[in-house]
């Protein structure tokens, strides 16, 4: 069965959901500046980082089956390069890099999810780069080789902030490699501030693989053991976690037999005893669309949880204003009648209002109530409402039950933004449009990502069973049955 639409059939789902639910309302109430769905359009992505000379790029290019990276000892290339599928080619042809794009264009296209990336400065979009390339291993996926990690920032000033970019790479990245090699194994000065400052904020465990490369330069099995154990203690540090992650131990034959001779790889008898798990690796990698649709999966949950929030505190607070305008209404009609009827009786008490028709007076009395509401309207009311509007920005937590760890953290996420447009727009938008917009994404919190879950579920089950492949449920079926129909 093809699992591959299925996963794309999803995909498309989930951006869809994005695309028409979430993201107008984000945009409209200023969740976010821009489309929701801007970082996670584009295909799913694998970032690769590393010590430099730790063989990211000759890793890439066994992946790509071509020599398209530049690879060598001692840092080598400092450009982040975006690796990505040319489809123009015929599928025959040698494996080529086909076009490159520069930073500027790339950071400017909005096809990409990189305008983000603009913040870093010229100097970053002048080591920033696009190469499309016709590997087939690139048709579900693209990768991201990127410049070593450094022993010291001050050795070579780079002139933008790496740990920045890689952060903000790693947001969107579905896999992070993070590779390292025997002769610093994790002693890097940048690795320890990337990798702790940036990876920590996602999950580690499914996010996240580590790489032992260049294992065939261990002298012995000892060496071996030793550089692991360096590892495992630097990885605890940076991580601030006692659990030791997997840890991948590979090499790459050719790169070790054209640095050290074929002689020299095969005397490292200890090699023969471990399992270069390089293509185990490679498939990891290749499951880079699965993790997409997690990942996805995980950014609907997230944001519609947030969003629903979000509109749940403004609608909140559209609710309590009507409330208390209500009450303003009724207080200020009372007190006009109160105050015209008094105004009246006072003057009739001391002689100074001679009508003897009650009609007469009736109306007086309605005509200085009248004058009494409207001061009340344009004055007090309008002071009292004040004090309600900037009581509530002050007592914000008010808005909202939290009742659950869950709310508070979904809370505490979405606050100020609630803050920000309470603040300007005064408090003053429609309730209507309020309530709409909770109802669309709210739909989607309670009914949405349970669906999505469902359907994730079966597309595991299928891919653990082929043979349930034969009969997809309900849910895919639907799916892929919908986008059929839309293709043709
Ligand atoms: N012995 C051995 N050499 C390797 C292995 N992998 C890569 N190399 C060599 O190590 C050197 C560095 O590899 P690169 O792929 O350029 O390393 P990199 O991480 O991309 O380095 P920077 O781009 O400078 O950060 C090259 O000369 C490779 O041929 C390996 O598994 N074993
Ligand atoms: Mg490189």
């Amino acid at each position: 069965m093809d699992h591959d639409r299925y996963i794309e059939a999803l995909r498309s789902e989930l951006l869809r959901t994005v695309e028409s639910h979430l993201s107008p309302v984000a945009l409209q109430y200023g969740y976010s500046e821009v489309p929701l769905e801007t970082n996670i359009k584009w295909r799913p992505l694998v970032l690769v980082l590393g010590n430099y000379s730790s063989g990211k790029s000759a890793l890439i290019n066994e992946f790509l089956g071509a020599d398209i990276q530049t690879t060598g000892q001692a840092p080598t290339d400092d450009s982040f390069t975006i690796l990505t599928y040319d489809n123009g080619e015929n599928p025959a042809d040698p494996v080529r890099l086909v076009e490159e794009r520069d930073g500027k264009h790339l950071l400017n296209d909005p096809e990409y999810p990189f305008e983000s990336l603009k913040k870093h400065g010229q100097r970053f979009a002048a080591h920033f780069r696009l190469k499309k390339v016709n590997s087939p291993f690139l048709k579900t996926l693209a990768l991201i080789d990127t410049p070593g990690m450094l022993d010291s920032i001050t050795e070579r000033d780079r002139g933008y902030n790496y740990q920045d970019v890689v952060g903000d790479l790693a947001q969107i990245a579905d896999l992070i490699l993070v590779l390292f090699d025997p002769h610093k194994a994790g002693t890097i000065r940048e690795a320890h501030i990337s990798l702790r400052d940036t990876l920590p904020t996602r999950t580690f465990e499914d996010r996240v693989l580590f790489v032992l490369n260049r294992i065939d330069e261990c002298a012995s099995l000892n060496d071996l053991l030793r550089v692991f154990g360096t590892l495992c203690w630097n990885l605890s540090q940076i991580t601030g976690r006692k659990d030791i992650p997997m840890i991948h131990l590979t090499y790459s034959p050719r790169a070790a037999a054209e640095s050290r001779g074929p002689e020299a790889v095969s005397a490292n008898g200890f090699l023969e005893h471990l399992e270069n798990t390089r293509e185990a690796l490679k498939r990891s990698v290749q499951q880079a669309p699965r993790r997409r649709l997690d990942h996805l999966a995980t950014f609907v949950e997230t944001h519609s949880e947030r969003l629903s929030h979000f509109m749940e505190g403004l609608l909140n607070y559209r609710r309590q204003l009507r409330n208390f305008r209500f009450k303003m209404v009724a207080y200020g009609l009372l007190l006009s009648l109160l105050a015209g009827a008094g105004t009246v009786a006072g003057l009739m008490t001391f002689g100074l209002l001679p009508i003897p028709d009650p009609n007469l007076l009736l109306l007086a009395a309605g005509g200085l109530a009248a004058v009494f509401y409207l001061l009340w309207g344009i004055s007090v009311r309008r002071w009292l409402e004040g004090r309600f509007h900037r009581s509530r920005l002050q007592h914000l937590d008010q808005l909202t039950p939290l009742e659950s760890q869950t709310r508070k953290d979904s809370w505490q996420s979405v606050r100020q933004l609630v803050a920000r447009y309470l603040t300007r727009t005064g408090g003053t938008f429609p309730l209507w449009e309020v309530k709409e917009a909770h109802l669309r994404v709210a739909a989607v919190f309670q009914h949405g990502t349970r669906e999505i879950r469902e359907a994730m579920n079966e597309l595991a089950l299928l891919m653990a069973d082929d043979r349930k492949a034969a009969a997809p449920g309900p849910y895919l079926s639907a799916l892929v049955g919908e986008r059929s129909e839309a293709d043709t």
